[in-house]
């Protein structure tokens, strides 16, 4: 019979095995033991099994581990519906967390997966010796598409690989969708022209969720190269309709914007690796932001690592691009390769905008200090050649880190 496996942390529960009895029936059957012997039969398929229990007496705590099996023919073939029965009322109920879904061969296959995923996105860049390096536009509410050209030109002048629209630039009279990837292509192009290097853009899919696809559809027929996608205020169903349109066909990029809420709680809510890393790669976003350990908004290191595996092990699913992100500078690439390794992308805002040369110039430092690191170098000794990177480590310290 098909499964999927829940893995919960439990805490400050006296009876864990009780309570895990109680989730087993509660989100399946109902009640077991009440049921005359001819229901038992007609429902067995249908009742949840509690797999294991586990306790935790690392700390002083009350903490389990629970790992409960819901038979697959409980629910229709859609994330809403498998997070109904295994976390639906549930989430609501004490101090329970859902860490782990575990998906059989059966289950796994009703779900696209990124439909680039790295190689796609390394292909199209035509890159693939180094993490990809993204920046994001910054201070463009208010502002016109002439200041957004500008903006990008610089930071494609500067090398990096790929531009994200600000999560908070929703449709607006002045930098409209269709207008942005419009003019976002002539900038490119030129700069590709006179160049020879590759930039691509993200822009911000937004709006109400009943135009999105219509949103996305167009922005394909007028030749954009990445949607940004702000998932979690929507719901991961809706990434995975967006991914599976063949009429869409173009990478997403999901921002973490409002999985705070969902993941911060070491007591609620769903673990990191979960909702930013299996499930959003199930459901097919070819890159994941998520704060790193070091910046602004930082995360606790083993769980940043913890999302970036589940991007990137081996799975049926093609790789999605781990995106460390929030307060990054030149000066933290060395930690970022050291921990995330060349398959990620070094994403940064403030950390190119507020370079002394401009977002030229803080994409130009980052891209010496990727190959100062790669060369295996301190960034320290690059800086002695390169005057981009030495400003910036002035403005932002380094943390030296050889791979
Ligand atoms: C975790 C998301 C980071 C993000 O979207 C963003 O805008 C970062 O900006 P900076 O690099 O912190 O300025």
């Amino acid at each position: 019979m098909s499964e999927i496996i829940a893995t919960y942390l439990l805490k400050d529960e006296k009876n864990p095995e009780k309570k895990a009895e109680e989730i087993a029936l509660g989100l399946t059957v109902g009640t077991w033991t009440n049921l005359l012997e001819l229901e038992q039969r007609q429902l067995r398929k249908h009742k949840g099994r509690v797999v294991s229990i586990e306790g935790l007496t690392a700390t002083n705590e009350d903490q389990s581990l629970l790992k409960i099996a819901y038979p697959t023919i409980n629910f229709s073939n859609d994330l809403p519906a498998i997070l109904t029965t295994v976390f639906g009322k549930l989430s609501l109920d004490g101090k329970i967390k859902l860490l782990d879904l575990h998906f059989d061969d059966g289950l796994k296959s009703l779900f696209p997966g990124p439909r680039f995923g790295i190689e796609g996105l390394r292909q199209k860049l035509n890159v693939y010796d180094r993490p990809l390096l993204m920046s994001i536009f910054k201070g463009v509410l208010g502002k016109d598409l002439n200041f957004l050209s500008e903006q990008l030109k610089q930071q494609a002048l500067g090398g990096v690989d790929l531009v994200k629209d600000d999560e908070i630039l929703f449709e607006n009279e002045l930098t409209p969708f269709e207008a942005r990837i419009t003019a976002g292509k002539v900038v490119l192009k030129e700069v590709k022209e006179q160049t020879g290097h590759q930039t691509l853009y993200a822009v911000n899919l937004t709006g109400r969720t009943s135009q999105l696809k219509d949103k996305a559809r167009k922005a394909t027929e007028l030749g954009a190269d990445l949607l940004l996608f702000n998932v979690f205020s929507y719901g991961l169903d809706v990434l995975q309709e967006l991914r599976e349109d063949s009429e869409i066909a173009l990478p997403i990029m999901a921002h973490p914007a409002v999985s705070g809420a969902l993941t911060s709680s070491p007591e609620f809510g769903f673990s990191h690796s979960l909702l930013l890393g299996k499930l959003l790669r199930y459901a097919g976003a070819d890159l994941s932001l998520f704060p790193s350990p070091y910046g602004t908004v930082a995360l606790e290191k083993p769980l940043t690592l913890s999302i970036a595996s589940e991007l990137t092990k081996e799975d049926v699913f093609k790789k999605a691009f781990p995106v460390p992100s929030a307060g990054i500078h030149p000066g933290l690439v060395p930690l970022l390769i050291r921990d995330f390794g060349i398959d990620s992308v070094i994403n940064a805002g403030g950390g190119i905008h507020g370079h002394p040369g401009g977002a030229r110039g803080g994409a130009v430092a980052f891209r010496q200090a990727i190959e100062t690191n790669l060369q295996g170098k301190l960034l320290i000794e690059g800086s002695d050649k390169y005057p981009e990177l030495k400003q910036a480590l002035q403005l932002w310290g380094n943390a030296e880190v050889i791979v």
